[in-house]
């Protein structure tokens, strides 16, 4: 896996143009993730413990928006369920290249190459969506998160891991300060921090923690919480 540095934003830009996961991000994504995102790596390795706990035999695990597979690769450490393959979708071809590249040997992960609002889900015990939601246009979320539900299994779990936004104002600049302060204590700079603002600023939709849990509750899960927060970044569980 790639460990190169991410300084994408580190020179002044003139047009700052819409974030794309392409070549360019896809080789500096582990150091931008872990440098972008507070509390990345503890929600990776928990990410593994709760699908372990989920994962049934002859059923299929989902990662949807797999970037390079941490997701995906932390799951398949953990999972002692027989005959349960890792399905891990991006519509990144430099992600799903880079991953394959890497995966060589681990034969029960399929990756592929297409968007995941496309994609037939089916027999799944474990779907996960790291970060991947926000991504999605809001007017498709409620129908892609239906179409999980349906193609989870009784007692499948679903794990949303989301940047959020909050209703009150004073919680809002404060939660977005402290990002901004974890991001320049990973060592970028203020240049860096608002310049990838702005590139996300159309690409990335945040809502707040009560958003989600009433769209996945109208979706049909009969129990969502966060298990896991840091400053604005969480994860939560979603069950059937
Ligand atoms: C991790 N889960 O390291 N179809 C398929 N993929 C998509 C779509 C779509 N419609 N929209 C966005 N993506 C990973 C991190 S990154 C999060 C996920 C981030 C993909 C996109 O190509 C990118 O690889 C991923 O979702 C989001 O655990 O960069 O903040």
């Amino acid at each position: 896996m790639n460990n190169l540095k991410d300084s994408i934003y580190a020179n002044p830009v003139a047009n700052i143009s819409r974030f794309q996961f392409n070549e360019t991000v896809a080789n500096v994504f582990p150091d931008m993730i872990q440098r972008s995102v507070p509390g990345y790596q503890v929600i990776i390795s928990a990410i593994g413990l709760l699908a372990a706990r989920f994962a049934q035999d002859d059923t299929s695990c989902y990662d949807l928006g797999c970037s390079l597979g941490a997701a995906s690769l932390s799951m398949h450490e953990q999972i002692k369920a027989k005959n349960c393959p890792i399905i891990a979708v991006d519509n990144s071809k430099a992600m799903v290249k880079q991953f394959q590249q890497h995966l060589k040997t681990k034969t029960n992960i399929e990756v592929i190459c297409a968007d995941i609002r496309e994609i037939e889900i089916k027999n799944a015990s474990v779907v996960v969506l790291n970060f991947t939601l926000q991504f999605i246009p809001l007017e498709d979320r409620l129908a892609f998160l239906k179409r999980i539900y349906q193609g989870l299994l009784p007692n499948g779990i679903l794990i949303l891991s989301e940047k959020l936004k909050f209703d009150d104002e004073k919680q809002q600049h404060l939660q977005t300060d402290m990002h901004h302060a974890f991001k320049k204590s990973q060592g970028y700079s203020a240049l860096e921090i608002s310049q990838k603002r702005s590139a996300l600023e159309t690409v990335l939709i945040p809502e707040t923690f009560h958003q989600h849990q009433q769209r996945l509750t109208q979706a049909g899960f009969s129990s969502v919480e966060v298990w896991f927060q840091y400053f604005n970044f969480a994860s939560m569980v979603a069950l059937k």
